[in-house]
């Protein structure tokens, strides 16, 4: 599939003889000469998997996602085999290649799908107007708890149908309550009417981003940390260390509870 995608890619490049504006410009791949295998090459790529009750809108919000604006619609990779869509998303500049697995709920188990896919974010959907597809968000939270997956990888908590507002049977505040409490991130929206959707997919690039950023600099700082531990192990050094480490704890759990809305900050 990856060479389908680099085919058509290159195909699209070297096809605009007619001397119309090529569509890379003013992408991050515009820019003068050819562009070397290596420059696509370093596009990353992530794979997010859609969890939820059958009929909750998971392929609805995935036929939303290959119509936003932040689609490179030029190097978009449509290859629905599989329950596979790849598209290519442009966000602060920098182009990422996003892997949309959305497999019907009775065809794949969760645990099916991670070890098949181990992605590197999950949507848990549920309907605002079904409380049994909210109970089953909160079993596969429950899991992804379980085997680590919330605290190791981007989770978000995706509330939809919000058009239905007067069937509405879970309130936003229930969801918020079940997405902090998970440590994910929460957002409504609605796929009919195409609200937040495209709020999700730069929220969930940017949260896998934000994460991969924090993950390499948290390796630096435990080599670090390391040589720093072996200098300092006087006990008034160890116990200052401890109380800075609850302070944290304490003002990073105050901020998380109040930014389970913005996908912006982690
Ligand atoms: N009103 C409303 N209907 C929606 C919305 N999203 C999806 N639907 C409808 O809900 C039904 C089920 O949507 P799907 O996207 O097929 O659900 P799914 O989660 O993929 O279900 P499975 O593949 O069976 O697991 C369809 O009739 C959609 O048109 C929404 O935001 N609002
Ligand atoms: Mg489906």
């Amino acid at each position: 599939m990856t060479e389908h995608f680099h085919l058509q890619w290159n195909f699209q490049r070297n096809s605009n003889v007619s001397g119309e504006r090529s569509p890379f410009e003013g992408s991050c791949c515009s820019g003068q000469g050819a562009s070397t295998e290596s420059d696509i090459e370093e596009i990353s790529k992530y794979r997010v998997v859609l969890l939820g009750d059958s009929g909750v809108g998971k392929t609805a919000l995935v036929s939303q996602f290959m119509t936003s604006e932040y689609m490179n619609t030029y190097d978009a990779s449509l290859d629905d085999e599989f329950g596979e869509k790849t598209v290519s998303i442009l966000l602060d500049g920098e182009e990422s290649e996003m892997v949309f697995i959305d497999h019907p709920h009775v065809e794949m188990s969760v645990e099916n799908s991670l070890s098949t896919y181990e992605p590197h974010a999950c949507i848990v959907v549920y309907s605002i107007v079904s409380r049994t597809s909210f109970q089953m968000a909160e079993e596969i939270l429950n899991y992804l708890w379980r085997e680590h997956y919330t605290q190791e990888r981007s989770v978000i908590v995706v509330a939809n149908k919000s058009d239905l507002a007067r069937s509405r049977i879970i309130s936003a505040n229930e969801g918020k309550h079940l997405a902090t409490s998970h440590e994910c991130k929460f957002i409504e929206t609605s796929s009919g009417i195409q609200h937040n959707v495209d709020e999700l997919l730069v929220g969930i690039l940017k949260q896998i981003r934000l994460r991969e950023t924090r993950d390499k600099k948290l390796r630096r700082q435990g080599s670090k940390g390391k040589l720093l531990s072996r200098l300092h192990n006087s006990k008034t050094v160890l116990s200052l260390n401890l109380a800075r480490e609850i302070l944290n704890k304490m003002c990073l759990n105050d901020s998380k509870s109040k930014s389970c809305e913005n996908l912006h900050v982690l």
